[in-house]
């Protein structure tokens, strides 16, 4: 079987981390595109010179033609710019609204059946202009927000609870912003639900409710860390989780920015929940029960998304 065909449409911080990533797992050729010069060119010959080290084959090209992606089965896109200090991510509406419309264009003419994971903040209104500017399939166009923030949420938890981040599961829902609705009634470590920990003296309230507060602002405390630019690596690391799903058939059950049509009584705008990815894209989206506080919560998400979604339509672009 010839080997799959990743294309990574931004080669910067998070494109390069991806490129390493997919090379070390051997999950196929990589193809990188950026607009700035020979990065996307460098960083894929830098990084094929790594693999006689690690022992992993894999043909890696850089370049800023878009032909070079056609029939690429995956493409993950990071063009765009990220965070400054004292910037939110609504912030990069503007700047990055006009970079989906020509990254959509590119997909669309050379790669129309590849499964797309979307990065580039702010990510539930990115993932919605791309979908709706290439004309994928809804179910081939996801967003990469939640693996990332169920992440820190449960590296959190590990830490506070001193166990392994193995036998930690969390959930968060909703939009990638302070909205997101990390649900600690359905995180668990090894199937024990957070509230059960409480209950049997591993931890407080006040201290859940401090991790909660952490993991909502997790890519801020990291762009104040770091003063240029934002987080990364568990950002590469999750969209490769995202792509390894659907190349490999996995049916990993994921936290997933997602078309929703209906589900969660929410229509025609993307937003954080849990889905089944496997070799059909999105197979299937899991619709959870919230009790009355978590819908309260996840509608206040949806409304924040809603908002940027109208903020782009009125931009015009
Ligand atoms: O969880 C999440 N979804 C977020 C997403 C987690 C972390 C970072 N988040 C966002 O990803 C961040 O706010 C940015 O919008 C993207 C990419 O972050 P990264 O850290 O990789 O940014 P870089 O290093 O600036 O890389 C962006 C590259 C850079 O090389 C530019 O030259 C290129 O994008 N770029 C373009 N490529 C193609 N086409 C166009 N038009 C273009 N414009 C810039």
């Amino acid at each position: 079987m010839a080997r799959k065909k990743i294309a990574l449409i931004g080669a910067g911080n998070i494109g390069g981390t991806l490129a390493h990533l997919i090379g070390l797992k051997e999950l196929g050729d990589v193809v990188m595109f950026d607009v700035f010069g020979g990065v996307a060119a460098g960083k894929a010959l830098d990084i094929m010179q790594s693999s006689p080290v690690d022992g992993f084959d894999s043909h890696m090209t850089g370049g800023s033609d878009y032909a070079a992606i056609a029939g690429a089965d995956v493409v993950i896109v990071t063009a765009g710019f990220p965070r400054m200090p004292g910037m939110s991510r609504d912030d990069l509406l503007t700047k990055n609204a006009g970079v989906m419309g020509q990254v959509a264009e590119g997909i669309k003419q050379h790669a129309p059946d590849a499964f797309v994971i979307c990065i580039t903040n702010p990510l539930d209104v990115m993932v919605w202009a791309l979908q709706q500017k290439s004309g994928l399939p809804a179910n081939k166009v996801v967003g990469m927000a939640g693996v990332l923030d169920s992440a820190r949420f449960r590296t959190f938890l590990a830490e506070e609870f001193k166990v392994s981040v193995e036998d930690v599961t969390a959930f968060v829902l909703g939009g990638h912003g302070d909205t997101m609705v990390p649900l600690t009634r359905y995180s668990t470590v090894a199937g024990i639900p957070v509230p059960d920990l409480i209950k049997m003296g591993w931890t407080t309230q006040e201290r859940i409710d401090a991790i909660v507060n952490r993991t909502a602002n997790g890519g801020g405390e990291i762009v104040k860390l770091l003063e240029k630019g934002s987080a990364f690596y568990a950002p590469a690391a999750s969209a490769v989780a995202m792509a390894e799903s659907y190349l490999k058939d996995k049916k990993r059950v994921l936290p997933c920015a997602v078309m929703l049509n209906g589900e969660y009584g929410m229509n025609d705008f993307y937003v954080g929940v849990p889905v089944v990815i496997g070799a059909g894209g999105v197979e299937k989206i899991v619709e959870v029960e919230f009790t009355g506080d978590e819908k309260a919560a996840f509608d206040k998400s949806c409304d924040a998304v809603k908002k940027l979604v109208s903020d782009f339509k009125a931009l015009g672009v």
